[in-house]
């Protein structure tokens, strides 16, 4: 089941038909004890929506801060240990691609969250600049995984690159983080064959395009899920972006103009300009 948060309230598609779900906000869908039985027992009661078409998909968040985790991806691993090679990256990165414990940082406040079809932006100050397709988990208050939608952690290599103790420069940033369109409702594990898609299009061509799959992911979601939930709380519950296994050449940089189109199987694809 998907669920869509839109200026005409929440929809949830199922079997290729669209429900509209009154009566709760997000904050109260997040937090619901089953959520999944909750959608399951409303799309049974409700007559299909005829309206949805004309709703505009809104990022699928009230106040749910977002999350990441870093490295988590053998490709991601090798090209930063390379971008950074001359601050030492060549072992700080590997160290933590090993290590027990995750790299995890605080990626964006529920506010500044860019849905499908906003615009994601670059930094004015970066010059090497690009979307990482991200496969995110929607975590309850209770620390439990109960959907999974698509994310872009627009990140900006150079500044990073440079030292990690920019990296929040790197990674924070008004446009930085977009989400979406919709989040699959599953208490179950995503299957390893999942693929993560990237296409990127500039002035009707791709010019970039790369795949990955779950089984590339080193860490298992509910273990990056548990290091976030060790000595933090989240009341109205978050997102947790899971790293990723996409990284164009180092010849590519994002311009003003582009399309990020980010698809994964199961959920839809996330599209996003950069303005
Ligand atoms: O350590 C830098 C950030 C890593 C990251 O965002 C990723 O691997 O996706
Ligand atoms: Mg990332």
């Amino acid at each position: 089941m998907r669920l869509y948060r839109t200026t005409l309230g929440i929809y949830v598609e199922q079997d290729g038909r669209v429900y509209k779900l009154t009566g709760h906000s997000w904050d109260e869908l997040v937090t619901n004890e089953d959520l999944h039985g909750l959608l399951l027992s409303a799309v049974e009661r409700a007559e299909p929506a005829t309206d949805f078409e004309s709703a505009q998909i809104l990022a699928p968040v009230e106040s749910q801060d977002v999350w990441a985790a870093g490295v988590t991806y053998y490709r991601s691993r090798s090209a930063r240990m390379e971008e950074s090679k001359d601050a030492g990256g060549s072992s700080f990165y590997d160290r933590v691609y090993a290590a027990e414990r995750p790299e995890l940082f605080f990626k964006s406040p529920a506010r500044d969250v860019v849905g499908h079809r906003g615009a994601v932006r670059i930094r004015r100050d970066a010059h090497w600049s690009v979307p990482e397709p991200e496969l995110t988990l929607l975590i309850n208050n209770r620390g439990q995984i109960i959907g999974y939608t698509a994310g872009n952690d627009m990140s900006s290599r150079d500044i990073e690159g440079e030292n990690p103790l920019y990296l929040p420069q790197a990674k924070v940033y008004e446009g930085s983080c977009a989400l979406g369109p919709c989040v699959l409702v599953n208490p179950d594990p995503l299957p390893s064959i999942t693929a993560i898609r990237v296409e990127i299009h500039r002035d009707g061509q791709v010019e970039f395009a790369g795949t990955t799959t779950l089984a590339e992911l080193k860490r298992e979601p509910a273990v990056l899920a548990g290091y976030l939930f060790r000595e933090n709380k989240f009341p109205a519950g978050c997102y947790l972006m899971t790293g990723t296994g996409i990284v164009p050449p180092d010849s590519f940089t994002l311009r003003l103009g582009d399309e990020v189109h980010i698809s994964i199987d199961g959920i839809g694809t996330l599209v996003n300009r950069v303005g």
